[in-house]
């Protein structure tokens, strides 16, 4: 099978099994893991922040976020496809009593005017903005990289009326590769900021969730409420380091693989391409059904993601060749003609 359904299903390599197996362990809910502060040092390090603490996933990561930065009462601002609005089961509501103030858009970015006239004025009598966030690369807007200077400017907004900005990076070393950009740039000046290791980085579980000394103080009461406070995590954390110290780079290859992707669909009869710009492909198909065009594309070795009653979605990683791409561009051609 070639499964292009998401970056989440590759498999630890030998080397990181390796390090995985090797690696020293301790009690993390009494901070003693040394590979576990080692990993959340190495994050703090490349997102320039104070601080940061390994959660079991992104949504995790996101909640805890939520809840920190939140009252009860107040709402969030973020993109109407967001992950946070979509993917997270409403726990915003369920777990910080807090309100999404979902935004359409085209591309993935929150123009400033409809953030600013999303934005409660400070009455006494009107629910809060207690906090905006952003997603880089961007999920349901096939992979978009959220452009830097857009995202400066809007933290630069939203800081101005007293708001904090949290930054779904779920794949932020995506945008970071693409864009010869370090990660710590473009999560600058956000108040927080989380990323997978378990996605394009190809580790098994795990995420950081990174910010301030005082953020990540919270955040850490906030994991513990969840369930999310892990003991002799170390041996999932050495799988994230050895992540961010050899799978970084080679994300070059999967955005590759994507355009190598992309271009064999381009052609293709019912395929409305969207833009490709890192690891995600999504085309919509004109007159079929998803579900039945991912059932059709399992019986020719092939796993797709139906994102919608005609939307697919294809995410190249670590665990498809070059060789697999071709196979699968093969496949769409046989299944569409
Ligand atoms: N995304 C998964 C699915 O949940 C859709 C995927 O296959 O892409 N933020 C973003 C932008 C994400 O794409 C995801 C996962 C998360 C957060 C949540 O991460 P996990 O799955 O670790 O909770």
């Amino acid at each position: 099978m070639i499964d292009l359904r998401s970056d989440t299903v590759t498999k630890p390599t030998e080397g990181m099994r390796k390090a995985m197996a090797q690696a020293e362990v301790g009690d993390d809910v009494y901070g003693e893991d040394p590979t576990v502060n080692r990993l959340q040092q190495r994050a703090a390090e490349l997102l320039g922040t104070e601080a940061a603490l390994f959660v079991p996933s992104g949504t995790m990561g996101n909640q805890i976020a939520v809840k920190v930065h939140t009252h009860p009462g107040d709402e969030v601002i973020l993109e109407a496809d967001s992950h946070i609005f979509n993917y997270e089961l409403g726990m915003m509501a369920a777990f910080s009593g807090a309100l999404a103030r979902p935004i359409p858009t085209l591309k993935g970015i929150l123009p400033l005017e409809a953030v600013a006239e999303a934005i409660r004025p400070p009455l006494y009598y009107l629910s809060r903005t207690g906090l905006i966030c952003l997603e880089n690369t961007h999920n349901r807007k096939s992979g978009a990289i959220y452009p830097l200077e857009a995202a400066r400017e809007l933290v630069e907004f939203a800081h101005s009326r007293g708001i904090p900005v949290h930054l779904d990076g779920a794949r932020i070393f995506n945008a970071a590769v693409a864009t010869d950009t370090p990660a710590r740039e473009l999560a600058r000046e956000s108040d927080s900021a989380m990323f997978c290791l378990s996605k394009g980085l190809g580790a098994p579980v795990g995420s950081l969730l990174v910010g301030s000394r005082e953020f990540i103080q919270e955040a850490q009461r906030a994991r513990k409420m969840l369930g999310g406070g892990m003991r002799q995590a170390g041996i999932l954390a050495a799988a994230g380091l050895y992540a961010l110290e050899n799978h970084i780079e080679r994300l070059a290859e999967d955005h590759e693989n994507a355009r190598l992707l992309a271009e064999g669909l381009k052609g293709l009869r019912q395929v409305e391409l969207e833009p490709v710009q890192t690891n995600i492909v999504i085309f919509t198909l004109a007159g079929g059904s998803a579900e039945g065009f991912a059932a059709r594309m399992r019986e020719k070795g092939v796993l797709v993601h139906a994102i919608g009653p005609n939307r697919i979605r294809l995410v190249t990683h670590l665990d498809v060749s070059r060789e697999e791409i071709r196979e699968a561009i093969r496949a769409f051609g046989e299944a569409l003609r």
